[in-house]
């Protein structure tokens, strides 16, 4: 059986929990007896820096070393690829950015790379290395013949994602049986990771021009009720989570499943008192679900909306109008949910027109929202058609690679109420000013960003005062 460590490098926001992608992988490879150990370099509570997680790496002495690259990590990712080099056998790179440039991470010196969901493909990745040790050659050779990897030997168009089928995602080990393989110390003082983040579904049926999701993709899959709610009951059992993020990207996409799995959690008795939150485009949910969704336990519910001007929505193909998103918060608001409502700034070509638009409607929904997102002004992630359509204008090719342009998304998480909320009022990634944003685009933005921030944190002294929705 292989050793494999697993490696999240720092991101620029500290996680509360477990990165849920390297859960998978982790579970599933415990599943197939490997032996499985996790550092997360982005955990809330880690102090090491590169150097520590290089010499924890030597002292496990891994077959395999796997790593989940964000485009925001990548460059942190890259920098620890020549100190891990003789590590291990097999370096394999996975995660939302490799999926969209795998050869970049075999440039940067990866052995493979894993493009799509990983947990069937890393699987036979481990398993190949159960083959006789230093035969560097035929375990590269055995790795980049499984469809989604990608070596630098692989046949061209190789490297495709191969989409988990439903029965896949139902067959899959939970995520939290990788529980142990993280240090828990590093999420919560307690000693307790109490994350329950969980994806009921995956894939969403939206095309935002701006949107990432490349792994899980545009092909909406969902998982039967009972496998989601054997999950909640055996997390609920074994760690004692009793509030569940899930983490879909369109959660309410398919009514006759959200009705199935609301009335599956209202009939379970072992998940009596349960609470979840769910993310969900606005005009995916209509009044009717709202009702039932409170009545089986959902406390809060986030809803992307992005702009107050229908020209903007229009040309992000958010396939959304601001009345349906409007009408949903206040239906959800109604039924006594929390409600966060997200909005971004600086698309190109959005003056100040368009800006006042989106500035106006957060007025507006404001009394319904709880929370807007943080910050939001727009970064041109690798893959997306807005980065296609306007990297050669703006002439921001590869700035992920730069850490100078990374957006130093300071750890509000983490940090006291009052230092975050003065942090978030500022939104570093203006700053770096992608799209060279005139003086009057760059100050509406400034002051939208201030708006959320002040609003969020009404929201939040409200709530410290012991008054508003209840969570
Ligand atoms: C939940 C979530 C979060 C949570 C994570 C909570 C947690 N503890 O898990 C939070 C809120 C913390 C978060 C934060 C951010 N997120 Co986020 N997040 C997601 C979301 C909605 C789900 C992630 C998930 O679990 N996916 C399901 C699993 C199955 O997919 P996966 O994570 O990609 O993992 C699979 C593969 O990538 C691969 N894989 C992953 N690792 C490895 C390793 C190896 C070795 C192998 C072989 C394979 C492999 O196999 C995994 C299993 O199939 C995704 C959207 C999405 N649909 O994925 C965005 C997403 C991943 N987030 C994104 C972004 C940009 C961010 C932020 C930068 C946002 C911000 N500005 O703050 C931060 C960055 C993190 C940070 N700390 O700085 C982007 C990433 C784009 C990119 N190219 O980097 C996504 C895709 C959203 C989007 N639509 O654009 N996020
Ligand atoms: S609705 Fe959300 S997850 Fe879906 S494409 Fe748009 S931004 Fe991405």
């Amino acid at each position: 059986m292989a050793r494999v460590l697993l490696i999240l490098p720092h991101l620029p926001q500290r996680m509360g929990a477990p990165y849920l992608g390297q859960q998978y992988i982790a579970a599933s490879l415990l599943a197939r007896g490997h032996e499985v150990k996790c550092i997360d370099l982005s955990a809330l509570l880690y102090k090491g820096n590169d150097d520590d997680a290089v010499a924890e790496a030597e002292r496990f002495g891994p077959d395999m070393i796997g790593m989940t690259l964000f485009t925001y990590n990548a460059h942190r990712g890259y920098a620890l690829i020549p100190r891990l080099r003789k590590v291990a056998r097999l370096l394999v790179a996975g995660g939302p950015h490799v999926t969209v440039l795998p050869h970049e991470a075999l440039v940067h010196g990866f052995d493979a790379a894993v493009v799509g969901e990983g947990e069937l493909v890393v699987q036979r990745i481990a398993a190949a290395l159960d083959a006789p040790k230093n035969l560097l050659t035929p375990l590269l050779a055995a790795v980049g013949a499984i469809p989604g990897v990608l070596t630098k030997d692989s046949p061209v168009g190789h490297g495709t994602a191969v989409d988990l089928s439903p029965d896949d995602l139902d067959a899959l080990p939970f995520p939290h049986t990788s529980y142990p393989t993280f240090d828990a110390s590093l999420y919560s003082p307690s000693g307790l990771i109490a994350a329950g983040g969980m994806m009921t579904s995956r894939g969403c049926p939206a095309r935002c021009t701006f949107c990432a999701n490349y792994v899980t993709g545009r092909g909406y899959r969902f998982r039967s009720t009972d496998s989601i709610l054997r999950e909640m009951e055996s997390l609920s059992e074994r760690w004692k989570i009793t509030n569940f993020p899930f983490w879909d990207d369109a959660f309410t996409a398919r009514r006759p499943r959200l009705e199935a799995l609301c009335d599956g959690i209202l009939a379970s008795d072992e998940l009596s008192g349960a609470t979840w939150t769910c993310i969900t485009p606005g005009n995916m949910v209509k009044p009717f679900d709202l009702e039932r969704m409170r009545a089986a336990g959902c406390v809060a519910i986030n809803f992307g909306l992005e702009s107050g001007d229908y020209n903007v929505l229009k040309q992000i193909q958010k396939g959304q109008r601001p009345e349906q998103v409007k009408a949903a918060v206040k239906a959800a608001k109604s039924v006594g949910m929390v409600t966060i409502v997200n909005f971004m700034f600086g698309f190109p070509g959005e003056g100040v027109a368009e800006l006042s638009n989106t500035l106006r409607l957060m007025e507006e929904l404001s009394v319904d929202t709880d929370y807007f997102n943080t910050r939001g002004v727009l970064v041109p992630f690798p893959g997306t058609q807005i980065y296609d359509e306007t990297v050669r204008d703006y002439d921001f090719a590869g700035w992920w690679l730069d850490p100078a342009k990374v957006p130093d998304e300071a750890a509000i998480f983490g940090l006291s109420g009052e230092d975050a909320m003065t942090l978030a009022e500022v939104d570093p990634t203006l700053a770096l000013d992608f799209f060279r944003y005139p003086d009057d685009v760059r100050e509406l933005i400034a002051r939208c960003v201030r708006f959320k921030a002040r609003h969020n944190r009404k929201t939040i002294e409200g709530f410290q005062r012991g008054y508003g929705a209840a969570a």
